[in-house]
């Protein structure tokens, strides 16, 4: 018999359009109070294992986003959340957001109506429709730099623009790979090698902060979709979801080229064929988008810790 660590996390699985996340609801580290953002730095220095052993193989995958629940600093929100993932932590996730609130409600703490949510770049409204739809209104967003030219391996010169919509994108309007799922390999190869030639020549986001997720373009494959995208995220596994914070940074993109107007609606289209709603709304000259998806839960668990396990912590890269 193995002996347990006397660790038991319980966690939320469920999805959006695709993408999994993995809500921790409790037994996870004890962060404290304070600032969400200095919360997250503890996460990240002293308690790094747990996100390892919750969201790395062999209990999760790649494309897992694991979502802590804290408790907020700001008043008024039902719950504060730390995004996190296979190497690293997010800002926002807008995929994850929806997973969040669709787990509030499975676990009865929320019902249908307005809600809020603090996460380390900002508060986000969250409202849980009647049909189980979530509509996040992200933070501000914004386009950086505008048809920034690099040279990548084996493709030579691509353009695209730098935004941000939670977390640091570089959107490339025309991809010069077919998007679909018989394409990924190629796919991720390219967005890899684009996200190597940014670091190489040091494009960043604001102030030096690292690009790391890659967004592609090409024609969306459904009648009611204005785009199909795909998605690298920082450690190399492609969000299977439209990714609310990707879907952000377009609509900053297409309401800065004057390409979409204030609330009209644009439908993105994942990889996988997943769609989430966006609009913008613009407020003091700040742009806010809203993004609208549904997750779905898929399991209920506690994560067993034991020591004996050579892979307790989760296998790290
Ligand atoms: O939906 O914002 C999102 C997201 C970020 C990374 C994976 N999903």
């Amino acid at each position: 018999m193995m002996k347990h660590t006397g660790m038991n996390i319980h966690v939320i699985d469920s999805h959006t359009g695709g993408e999994p996340t993995r809500v921790v609801v409790s037994g996870g580290p004890n962060l404290g109070s304070g600032p969400l953002v200095e919360r997250r730095e503890l996460f990240r220095t002293r308690f790094d294992s747990y996100r390892s052993a919750i969201v790395n193989e062999p209990r999760g995958s790649d494309a897992l986003v694991g979502a802590l629940l804290c408790e907020s600093e700001e008043a008024g929100c039902a719950s504060g959340v730390i995004f996190f993932n296979n190497v690293g932590y997010l800002g926002m996730c807008g995929h994850g957001a929806i997973g969040v609130i669709a787990t509030l409600a499975h676990l009865g703490r929320i019902r249908p109506g307005l809600h809020r949510i603090e996460t380390p770049v900002g508060v986000v409204s969250a409202e849980l429709h009647e049909t189980g739809e979530v509509t996040i209104g992200n933070v501000e967003s914004y386009r950086l730099l505008t048809n920034v030219v690099v040279n990548v391996e084996s493709f030579g010169i691509i353009r695209g623009d730098v935004a941000w919509g939670g977390n640091w994108f570089f959107l490339v309007a025309e991809c010069p790979i077919v998007i679909d799922l018989g394409h990924l390999e190629a796919l991720t190869d390219f967005t890899w090698r684009v996200r190597q030639a940014l670091a190489r020549d040091k494009i960043t986001g604001a102030h030096g902060a690292e690009i790391d997720h890659i967004e592609v373009f090409g024609q969306a494959s459904r009648p009611d979709a204005n785009s199909r995208n795909f998605v690298l995220c920082p450690g190399k596994a492609y969000d299977r979801s439209p990714c609310g914070t990707g879907t952000s940074a377009k609509l900053a993109c297409l309401y800065t080229d004057g390409k979409l107007g204030e609330g009209d609606v644009w439908r993105q289209e994942s990889i996988v064929g997943s769609i989430f709603e966006g609009h913008v709304r613009v407020r003091d000259g700040h742009l806010y988008p809203f993004i609208k998806g549904m997750a779905h839960i898929n399991a209920e668990a506690n994560l067993v810790l034991t020591e004996a396990d050579p892979f307790c912590w989760g296998i790290r890269p």
